[in-house]
């Protein structure tokens, strides 16, 4: 299968080519919500051009960045398809941001608008419009897209690091509809697709995987505000496409009524994020017939492989570099290492970023001098071409497919009176896969609980990042060189249940 292209001379917005496809879908429904509104196609690009036009109102150029921090919701689809038909570059947030977090969004992006949550109005201070979903009612309905460059922004979307500073993924117009393209051809979309929507849609998955593809194939989305097992259990019936992280997929197997008939008409369950258990697929496969299809991606690339639509889907493995886009597993020097070897995943193609927001130094080390992007993955390809990862260079801890930089949560454990140093790692854990744990070591004579040390992350940063467990210990290994070793607080500790 080649790659699938946009044919020449066409617009490179990202809507436009969603518009493209769905053009001739005007009065099938695109958007269903739980509480029974329906939305048209034609009805999303009238309410969509009214966010374009509400924003272009108040006088905001191209590139302008938009930051988001709303409830999923089709108002939340109708601003990001909005921001992308004006040229304003979407910038998502996580509704678990909390203060302190958002203020470094803020102040790096810079975003000209901000649309939040009452509620949340006094974390964007200092952006020069605070709006909220509802500003755009009375807004025209028809709005021109505007013609985008390819490599003109579409959207910046954070991603903690291993410094504990979130960093800004700066994707294109190219990098998101090649990738859409390409999913939706190696997915083998058909007419009839409808797709069950429970994922958040501030992060990839939900936003650009799952919305992306259905919108290219002018599909029914049943748009769930959160996953939920009783009602996608009540959707299945009606769906034939349905995306998730492992945790939806595990919690689905937790359920006693959760059988196959409930999923005789779907067609595709696609999984990524975190790593998906071999159990897991085998568990679903026996109670549903159904093979979970495991593909590969990050914020920084889209979707780099999968594994395929028809052919062996292999447990363990994230299948093959998807049509248009060069993965390689390397060695020292960045050179390939043959099947078998064990090396770093590093991505070339038209879905990689052009590199991080206003950080051209830290550009230069995420990409090789042949210009592959450094995944800090580590990968191995079998003799088949089958693509597994096998571990992480990074310090990262996937939760429930969030990631969690140990930095991050170990800058605010030390700003706690107290607290002389701290280690933050993951354990297993049967519903988030992995689970959060942190390690302190108390200052002489100070006195700490784990209310105090979780009380303390609590309010500063997203409630995902909140420690599940606390260890107190006087001090914590290191090797000869003074590095924390994390391997050895999780084999110590990663057998102790966290707390749930
Ligand atoms: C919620 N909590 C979590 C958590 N989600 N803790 C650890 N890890 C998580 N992922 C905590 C809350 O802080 C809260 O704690 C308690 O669990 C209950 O919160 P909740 O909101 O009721 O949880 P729930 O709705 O059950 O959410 C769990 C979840 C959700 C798994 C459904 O986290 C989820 O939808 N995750 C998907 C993430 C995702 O979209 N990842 C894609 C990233 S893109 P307390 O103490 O307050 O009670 C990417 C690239 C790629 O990675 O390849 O796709
Ligand atoms: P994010 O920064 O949130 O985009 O997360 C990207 C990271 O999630 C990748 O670098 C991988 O470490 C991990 N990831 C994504 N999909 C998978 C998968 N199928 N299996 C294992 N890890 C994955």
């Amino acid at each position: 299968m080649g790659e699938a292209t946009i044919p020449a001379g066409m617009n490179e917005n990202l809507y436009a080519l969603l518009a493209s496809r769905f053009a001739g879908a005007a009065s099938s429904v695109c958007l269903e919500l739980e509480d029974g509104r329906r939305f048209t196609y034609a009805e999303v690009e009238a309410e969509s051009a009214r966010f374009a036009n509400l924003l272009a109102s108040l006088g905001l150029k191209r590139g302008d960045r938009v930051a988001v921090q709303v409830e999923k919701s089709a108002e939340a689809i109708f601003l990001y398809l909005g921001c992308l038909r004006a040229g304003f570059v979407y910038l998502p947030l996580n509704t678990a941001y909390q203060v302190a977090e958002i203020s470094h969004f803020v102040h790096d992006a810079e975003p000209a608008a901000a649309f939040c949550r009452p509620e949340s109005r006094a974390s964007f201070s200092g952006v020069a419009h605070t709006l909220s979903l509802g500003d755009a009612r009375s807004q025209s309905t028809s709005f021109s897209t505007v013609t985008s460059a390819a490599s003109d922004l579409a959207c910046i979307v954070y991603t903690s690091g291993t410094t504990g500073r979130a960093k800004g993924a700066m994707l294109t117009h190219r990098n998101l509809s090649s990738n859409a393209l390409a999913l939706h051809a190696y997915w083998q979309f058909r007419p009839n697709d409808v797709l069950l929507h429970a994922l958040p849609i501030f992060h990839v998955h939900g936003l650009f995987v799952a919305l992306h593809t259905a919108l290219l194939n002018a599909s029914r989305i049943l748009l769930l505000p959160r996953f939920d097992a009783g009602p996608v259990m009540r959707l299945l019936p009606r769906s034939t496409v349905f995306m998730g992280v492992p945790t939806y997929y595990v919690r689905l197997l937790g359920e006693p009524e959760f059988d196959a008939d409930m999923c005789s008409g779907m067609r595709l369950f696609v999984s990524g994020s975190a790593p998906l258990a071999a159990d897991t697929l085998r568990e679903f496969h026996a109670r549903t017939g159904h093979t979970i299809l495991e593909r590969y991606g990050m914020t920084e690339t889209g979707m780099n492989t999968s594994n395929p639509y028809e052919g062996e889907r292999r447990p363990g493995t994230v299948g093959f570099p998807l049509p248009g886009i060069e993965v390689r597993v390397a060695g020292p020097g960045d050179a390939p290492v043959g099947a078998g070897g064990i090396g770093q995943i590093q991505v070339k193609g038209p879905n990689v970023m052009p590199g991080y927001w206003r950080l051209p130094e830290r550009n230069k080390e995420e990409f090789t001098a042949d210009g592959f992007f450094r995944t800090g993955d580590l990968g191995r390809f079998d003799e088949d071409g089958y693509l597994s990862i096998v571990g992480r260079e990074k310090d990262l801890v996937i939760s429930g497919g969030y990631n969690i930089y140990p930095k991050e949560i170990e800058m605010v454990l030390d700003e706690l009176p107290g607290v002389a140093e701290s280690a933050a790692f993951g354990v297993p854990h049967a519903d988030f896969g992995e689970a959060l744990m942190v390690a302190v070591v108390p200052r002489p004579g100070a006195q700490l609980s784990e209310q105090q040390v979780i009380g303390h992350v609590k309010g500063k940063l997203a409630n995902f990042k909140v420690p599940k467990r606390v260890v107190f210990l006087q001090e914590l290994p290191r090797n000869t060189m003074g590095k924390v070793l994390k391997n050895e607080l999780r084999a110590a500790h990663g057998g102790a249940k966290p707390a749930a």
